[in-house]
């Protein structure tokens, strides 16, 4: 279970994690002979590169809202839920199915608020929704009485989860997970997450399906309240802006600049949805060019088409810690603690990319805030800082997304096929400036403390969260030899170091971590078809693909009372806006 990535083996190889994803690339419409490779005796110039292909059309009413549109809202609440019976999952998925926010849904109100937004300016609490997804994990859907061929389809660390992958992930020591608080060790069912504007209103969305869950006898295991930070909107507890560089997903991402139609806002590259969508195509990486589309990435059976998988990970940060490691080790460089700061980031607190800027002793993006605006804050490569002079290479942006430059995985197609769709919410109450770590507010006891609700999705959790962590993040030989752990976020057990390249010594020890992992698990976000079907309703593929319907409860589970909507014929899917 999950030997492919521990310490006794062979690291696999990116090629390994890819494997798979080679074999339909020329049906798909991807040209037959690699870019650059000519036959023996034709001219050497060089072909132009193809145009990108007209992507399938993607289906955002049946693929959940949080994907592709991203709740983006100030309050959120993860329920996690366990199901004690068969019947009493699926009337809980038969009930909860017809609130879950769609893709299409929840694009569409992004759109409408930025469009009031420009408009109206500070105005935009004048719209405002709630919303709702839901996830499970290979424990759930067991539980919901998925039949034996179908589970065994899916991949296996999804199959294992979070927990079992722990060495791979570094999740070790204080971080293992026999240390997490006692409600966060047990494994969900599934997961519902929660979102509103307000806190009143996601109060009133919870307590319905606290109330929903109690009344179908479905056990609640924990929830988790993530919030904006209130003092610093849009910042995580360590200061530093978040939620700035995605992906952009063809076919949903908008061009800014229609003279440039492969990426969003400048710097951000368009990828096929397949990385983040089952059933999609995918990015293809090696000596294609970025735009080639690669086949429809495939993540269990037929019907975990336009599904995603979710990675969840609660990760308490040691604030105290963290600063007085910046200011320590700042003093000691002989430079000031922005600058200290950006150097582990790749950003300024601010959110100004130290690429584009440079070194300054005090955050550029406070004096100057062009700096922030769409049109710059992403707009930079890694390629021509080959050293890390500007930006170290084991900073944590550089670590977890090398853009352009070349790494010991490849090139920038390949690190394409590596990305992941984040939607974090911190959680915990700041810790006010000067707070002294000595302090027991500064190092609060678990549950109570501070930290980051990471979520991720993706196509895979194998090649994309788990090639990010554990091949790019804590291991000190990306993207090159000695280049050091991931100055921020590595759970390093061991003590390990981080390379800054011109400082003295350029290997900094990190005797501590700043981030451990208090919880967390693997999930599958089905579609909305395929949660018809988790309910033990009706096929799950609109496509006209006839599928066998889920295992019957075993005999011990009481069937819940017959409700109309479990009965195929008249089971409609409710109309969505
Ligand atoms: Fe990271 N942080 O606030 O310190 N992250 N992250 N992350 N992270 C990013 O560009 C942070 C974590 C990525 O496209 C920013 O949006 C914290 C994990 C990726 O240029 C900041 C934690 C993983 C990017 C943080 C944490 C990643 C990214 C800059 C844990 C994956 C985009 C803002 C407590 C394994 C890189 C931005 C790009 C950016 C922080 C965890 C990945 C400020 C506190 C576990 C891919």
């Amino acid at each position: 279970m999950g030997s492919e990535h521990s310490s006794s083996s062979p690291r696999p190889s990116r090629r390994q994690f890819l494997v798979g994803l080679g074999s339909a690339t020329a049906a798909l419409g991807a040209p037959a002979v690699l870019a650059g490779a000519a036959p023996a005796g034709a001219a050497t110039t060089p072909p132009p590169p193809p145009a990108p292909p007209t992507p399938p059309p993607l289906n955002l009413s049946d693929i959940q809202g949080n994907v592709l549109g991203g709740f983006n809202k100030d309050n959120q609440t993860l329920l996690a839920l366990t199901f004690p019976t068969t019947s009493a999952g699926r009337s809980w998925v038969q009930s909860v199915r017809a609130q879950i926010a769609s893709a299409s849904e929840v694009t569409s109100f992004n759109s409408a608020r930025r469009a009031v937004a420009q408009r109206a300016g500070a105005q935009t609490s004048l719209l405002t929704s709630t919303w709702m997804n839901v996830a499970f994990t290979y424990a759930g859907l067991t539980a919901l009485g998925v039949n034996s061929t179908d589970l065994s389809l899916f991949p296996q660390e999804f199959r294992s989860g979070m927990a079992a992958r722990a060495p791979q992930l570094g999740d070790v020591g204080a971080s293992a997970p026999s240390n997490w608080p006692l409600p966060f060790q047990r494994r969900a069912h599934a997961l519902l997450i929660l979102a509103a504007d307000t806190a009143t209103d996601l109060s009133t969305l919870t307590n319905r399906q606290l109330a929903l869950a109690k009344k179908l006898g479905v056990k609640v295991l924990w929830t988790q309240q993530g919030s904006v930070r209130v003092d610093q909107p849009g910042h995580e507890h360590f200061g530093f802006k978040d939620g700035i560089s995605q992906p952009g997903v063809r076919g949903v991402t908008t061009p800014s600049d229609p003279a440039n139609p492969d990426q969003g806002i400048p710097g951000q590259d368009l990828l096929w949805p397949g990385e983040f969508v089952i059933g999609q195509p995918t990015q293809v990486g090696g000596t294609q060019p970025l735009t080639a589309m690669g086949p429809p990435s495939v993540g269990g059976p037929a019907w975990a088409s336009n599904g995603s998988y979710l990675v969840f990970r609660r990760l308490r940060q040691d604030v105290a810690g963290f600063r007085d490691f910046v200011a320590q080790t700042a003093a000691a460089q002989g430079i000031s603690t922005d600058l200290m700061g950006a150097k582990m980031m790749g950003r300024y607190k601010s959110g100004a990319a130290l690429e584009t800027t440079g070194a300054q002793a005090a955050d550029p993006g406070l004096s100057d805030p062009t700096l922030l605006s769409d049109e710059r804050v992403n707009d930079f490569e890694f390629g021509g800082d080959a050293n890390g002079a500007v930006v170290p290479l084991a900073a944590h942006i550089r670590k977890t997304y090398p853009r352009d430059a070349q790494t010991r995985d490849g090139g920038e197609a390949d690190t394409q096929t590596h990305r992941i769709m984040r939607r974090g919410i911190p959680f915990g109450a700041s810790l006010p400036a000067g707070t002294p770590s000595t302090d027991p507010a500064a190092r609060p006891a678990y549950p109570a403390d501070r930290g980051l609700l990471f979520l991720c999705y993706q196509s895979s959790i194998r090649r994309q969260f788990e090639f990010v962590q554990s091949r790019w993040v804590i291991d000190p030989n990306f993207p090159r030899t000695d280049a050091g752990q991931d100055p921020v976020i590595a759970q390093n057990a061991t003590p390990g170091s981080f390379t800054l390249p011109g400082g003295q010594p350029n290997h900094i020890a990190l005797m501590q971590r700043f981030v451990t992992t208090t919880g967390g698990d693997y999930f599958f976000q089905p579609s909305l078809a395929a949660l018809q079907r988790l309910a033990g309703g009706a096929p799950a593929v609109a496509a006209g693909v006839a599928l066998p319907l889920a295992t019957a409860p075993s005999s011990g589970s009481p069937r819940p009372p017959a409700s109309p909507r479990r009965r195929r014929s008249k089971v409609r899917r409710p109309k969505r806006s």
